[in-house]
């Protein structure tokens, strides 16, 4: 069994590659939940739902968010009573906001609801929020504002200067039981390459979790979100800097290093194996970590899998 700490674009695809030699039991994903958000009315949980649905085939991969041929009529109409539809929710894609929303209405918890959810889209993989009670990053404008990380993203479309960036309800946060239990009883972890700061940063700093991880260091790989000098994908270069962390793999081997025990750099970074490995107590390995396709993917899994 592997469990997955994910966000909702890097690790998702490195997750379709193990799909292809793995059974689907055999799969667990941790997804981030501080990229939650209450808007419209409704409960939005976007990296659960972007596994949701690519584990049930009808992810739009083109975006890699909502649902493909998703339309977008009610979105028009809310904007037609006035409301500001900054966020994109397709049709399709509300129904399971209307679904979540009205669960947490009667006294579900996260972790719950997203397992009937998994359910009832046949998924056999298992999918845990990082956390049961509502977390979000936020993101401190240098002009004094307080925004949620999504606020920042999609409608300020990532283009204003950072402050500071804080993970609002970290400490009293609670960590499902079965995400936990997942990360005890996996043959592997992975922390995936997604955002260390918005994706990963916010699971690995929940307490109940970072213990775990700690406790079972030996078994847990982490694959680097940066490939030379640039992040894979999204924001991660300015929320990096905004932390004042070098934007270098190096630095998130750093960040990762008493987490993990195998450190996975991109195949044109070999020379970055034996410096990181002078300057951390990791083993580091090399291979091709851009995911253009799932062969790609495939191809790293084989290797994880491989290496017993
Ligand atoms: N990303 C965008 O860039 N624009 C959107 O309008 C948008 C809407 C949206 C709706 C539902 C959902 O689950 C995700 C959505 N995303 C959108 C993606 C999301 O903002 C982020 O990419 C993730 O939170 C980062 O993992």
């Amino acid at each position: 069994m592997i469990t997955f700490l994910s966000g909702g674009t890097g690790t998702p695809k490195l997750i379709q590659g193990f799909r292809k030699i793995l059974d689907e039991n055999q799969i667990s994903i941790i997804a981030n939940s501080a990229d939650d958000i209450w808007i419209y009315g409704l409960y939005v949980s976007p990296d659960i739902d972007t596994i949701i649905y690519l584990l049930s085939n009808i992810l739009d991969t083109e975006r890699f968010w909502g649902i493909k041929n998703d339309t977008f009529n009610t979105l028009k109409h809310l904007n037609n009573l006035g409301y500001d539809t900054w966020f994109n929710i397709g049709d399709r894609d509300l129904a399971t906001h209307i679904f979540r929303t009205d669960q947490i209405r009667k006294g579900k918890k996260l972790s719950e609801i997203t397992d009937i959810l998994r359910k009832k889209l046949q998924i056999d993989s298992r999918i845990f929020p990082s956390s049961d009670t509502h977390i979000e990053t936020r993101i401190i404008t240098n002009k004094g504002e307080d925004i949620h990380f999504q606020e920042f993203w999609v409608k300020q479309k990532g283009e204003v200067e950072i402050d500071k960036i804080y993970i609002k309800n970290l400490n009293e946060a609670e960590v499902p039981e079965v995400a936990l239990k997942s990360i005890d009883q996996s043959d592997k972890i992975i922390i995936g390459p997604s955002n260390p700061i918005t994706s990963i940063g916010p699971i690995i700093k929940l307490m109940p979790i970072e213990k775990r991880l700690r406790k079972n260091k030996e078994r847990i790989i982490a694959i680097s979100p940066i490939i030379g000098k640039n992040p894979v994908s999204g924001p991660t270069a300015k929320l990096m800097k905004s932390e004042g962390y070098a934007i270098s793999t190096l630095e998130i081997a750093k960040m990762y290093q008493d987490l993990c025990d195998v450190f996975i750099v991109h195949s044109t970074d070999k020379d970055l194996i034996k410096p990181i490995e002078k300057q951390t107590n990791l083993t580091v390995l090399s291979e091709n970590i851009l995911f253009k396709d799932n062969i790609i993917a495939k191809n790293l899994a084989s290797m994880i899998i491989n290496r017993g």
